[in-house]
């Protein structure tokens, strides 16, 4: 278990000012091991019953154990490269030994989820995060959850309500940025997102905000208006704020296991993606697809979301992740 590790998201340079430190990350590692409690339980399980009755680590102990990865949501060719892993670390005469095992695992998924390309940190410059996904996955509430991850590190946040389909959603985001005390720009419902982040950097470079949130209506990689309707706002963040850092968030249910691997395969041939916001860890015992997402499609989990509230986020970390995911 490394709790020393930073757990600044790869999006964050600075240090959040208000608890000291280590108090801090007390914190985020009792959420993190909370969040993924079930998915923990459920592996460790599989794990135990796939060993169970086996004296040595040999080849068809092994096989038990990739079979017990498979069923853990880590996906068939994450479950085989960490399995080839482990065969590398023990012989077939070994005694089964659980406790090693873990521990071999929990090293290798931090190695592996470590290895995909980690997005530029932001730096002071204003940055503008565009958040996309399909229905219902958690985009609105990261939205604010993200809002309150950067007004916790002193920063000026605006919201801008992009996902103009359905009048509940600009209220959605509205009462959040009430509740956060952050400015949310918005338009009336059925106009164009592209003129909603227009507003939104106009409205951020007059008020020196540093981060736009833009929140967008959920999608599928297939529905064709509404990939163009992405494209359009992108080119106008590209024009309006080309000297903006600009990153571009995937959100992802957890709850929904190898469906969330597709998805994030087929959003990333359509939209250029920075990183993955695994949402809805607490509520499921599928977390392990968050491997399977860095390591399949070496995209970046950046952030964890483990709950409906504001300060259920929780930055990515590997070494935390596979230790909460696999540790004793
Ligand atoms: N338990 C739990 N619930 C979450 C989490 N994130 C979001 N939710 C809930 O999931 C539901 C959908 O969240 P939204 O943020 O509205 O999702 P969305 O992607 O914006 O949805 P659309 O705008 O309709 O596409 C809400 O009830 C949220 O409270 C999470 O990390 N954990
Ligand atoms: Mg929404």
């Amino acid at each position: 278990m490394s709790t020393t590790q930073d757990t600044d998201a790869r999006l964050d340079l600075a240090p959040e000012p208000e608890a000291p430190k280590g108090e801090q990350k007390k914190g985020f590692w009792k959420k993190l091991k909370r969040g993924l409690f079930m998915t923990h339980t459920e592996i460790i399980e599989r794990m135990e019953a796939a060993l169970d009755g086996r004296a040595v680590l040999d080849g068809e102990t092994l096989e038990y154990l990739e079979e017990s990865l498979i069923s853990s949501d880590l996906g068939v060719d994450t479950a085989v490269e960490l399995v080839e892993r482990v065969k590398a670390q023990v012989k077939p005469t070994d005694q089964k030994d659980v406790e090693r095992v873990r521990r071999i695992l929990a090293t290798e998924v931090a190695d592996l989820m470590s290895k995909a390309p980690q997005p530029e940190p932001l730096t002071a410059q204003p940055a503008v995060i565009l958040v996309v996904g399909v229905n219902g996955v958690g985009k609105t509430t990261s939205i604010a959850k993200l809002g309150k991850f950067f007004l916790n590190r002193g920063e000026k946040v605006l919201l801008a309500a992009g996902d103009t389909f359905r009048a509940a959603a600009i209220e959605q985001i509205a009462l959040w940025g009430e509740r956060l005390g952050v400015d949310v720009v918005r338009q009336k419902a059925g106009g164009d997102p592209a003129a909603v982040v227009f507003d939104s950097l106009q409205a951020a470079r007059a008020r020196g905000v540093q981060r736009v949130i833009v929140d967008t209506a959920g999608r599928l990689h297939t529905k064709d208006h509404l990939m163009a309707e992405l494209g359009k706002i992108r080119r106008v963040i590209d024009r309006e704020t080309p000297d903006w850092q600009l990153r571009t968030l995937l959100v992802l249910d957890a709850t929904t296991g190898q469906n969330a691997v597709i998805q994030a395969r087929e959003f990333s041939k359509v939209v250029p993606l920075d990183g993955v916001i695994l949402t809805k860890l607490d509520g499921t015992a599928k977390g392990g697809v968050a491997v399977a997402v860095a390591r399949d499609l070496q995209l970046p989990v950046v952030f964890l979301g483990v709950g409906e509230g504001a300060d259920d986020l929780i930055a990515f970390d590997p070494q935390e992740f596979a230790a909460a995911l696999l540790g004793p």
